[in-house]
């Protein structure tokens, strides 16, 4: 009896979960709890982590999971390394769906850094108007450098205080290059601060930035540990038939 446990929160997971339902296979999607109101989804939802890597193994034990995939983000590392190290104490196979990184093409202008403190490090320098679409879980770190003028685009509206003075926007994705280029222009951002989600759901940001000739501060992927890794969908059911 086929049971799985989908790590979602991305475009790709939403994917899955559809193929799964379609499959008629039972599965599980969980979320973070990172959003008021995460997207409902055609398996059963459960929200919340599972408390490190022990909580995953008594997760996995408990609903008798028999498969793991981790179509999480590609900055979700913390739940990515904590799904390896309890798939293989727990004896159960793990695979992920991994999106391609972006990468620099004709007309774009991107400064790699490796994190996000290089990311804080790369905005020093005189005041810029400074795009900041890395979400809310980093923004404090900016507070560094205080000369920009920033703005900030959300999922849910802040609760607390901002660190620093910024415009905020708040909208969830997917984005449109169109929009996005709108957006740019509106606020005079003269720089754009992103992860290398690749995919599609972030990347208009970049095409816009290219478009307008705008530098972007790109951050690279944290390093997971290695794991069973499939590109796409169909790779992701073909391992579930075998
Ligand atoms: C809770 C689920 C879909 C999936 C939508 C994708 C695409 C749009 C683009 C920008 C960049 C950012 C952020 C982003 C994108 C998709 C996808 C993607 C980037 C939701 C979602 C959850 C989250 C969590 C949220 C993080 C934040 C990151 C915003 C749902 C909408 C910046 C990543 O407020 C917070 O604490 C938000 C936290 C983790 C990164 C961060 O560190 O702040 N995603 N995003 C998931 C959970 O609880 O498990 O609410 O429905 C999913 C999506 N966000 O088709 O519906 O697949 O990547 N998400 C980044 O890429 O840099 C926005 O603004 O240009
Ligand atoms: P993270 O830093 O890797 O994980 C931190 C902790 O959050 C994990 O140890 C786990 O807690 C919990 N967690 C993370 N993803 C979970 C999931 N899908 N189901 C249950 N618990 C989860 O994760 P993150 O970067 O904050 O990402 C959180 C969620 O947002 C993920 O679903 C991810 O796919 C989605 N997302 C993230 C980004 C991003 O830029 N980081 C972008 C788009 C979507 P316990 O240790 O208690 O189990």
């Amino acid at each position: 009896m086929t049971r799985i446990l989908l790590l979602g929160g991305t475009t790709e997971a939403n994917l899955v979960a559809q193929a799964i339902a379609k499959a008629g296979l039972a599965g599980v999607y969980s979320y973070a709890g990172r959003t008021e109101a995460p997207m409902g989804q055609p398996i059963h939802m459960r929200v919340g982590g599972f408390g490190g890597v022990e909580g995953l193994q008594a997760y996995l034990k408990a609903e008798a999971i028999t498969h793991v995939i981790d179509a999480t983000h590609p900055f979700a590392a913390q739940m990515s390394t904590n799904a390896v190290a309890a798939c293989l104490a727990e004896g159960v196979p793990l695979i992920a769906l991994e999106r391609a990184p972006w990468v620099a093409g004709e007309g774009d202008q991107w400064t790699h850094v490796p994190d996000i403190p290089a990311a804080v490090a790369a905005l020093a320098g005189p005041p810029q108007g400074v795009f900041l679409a890395i979400g809310r879980q980093h923004i404090d770190a900016f507070a560094a450098q205080p000369q920009h003028r920033y703005l900030l685009r959300l999922v849910d509206q802040p609760t607390g205080p901002l660190p620093f003075p910024a415009k905020v926007v708040v909208a969830r994705g997917p984005f449109d290059v169109a929009g996005d280029t709108a957006l740019l222009q509106e606020h005079r951002i003269e720089v754009v601060v992103a992860k290398n989600a690749g995919g599609k759901g972030a990347v208009a940001k970049i095409a816009a930035a290219r478009a307008l000739g705008l530098p972007v501060v790109m951050i690279d992927r944290p390093v997971i540990p290695p794991r069973r890794v499939v590109h796409s969908v169909a790779g992701v059911m073909a391992w579930l038939d075998a």
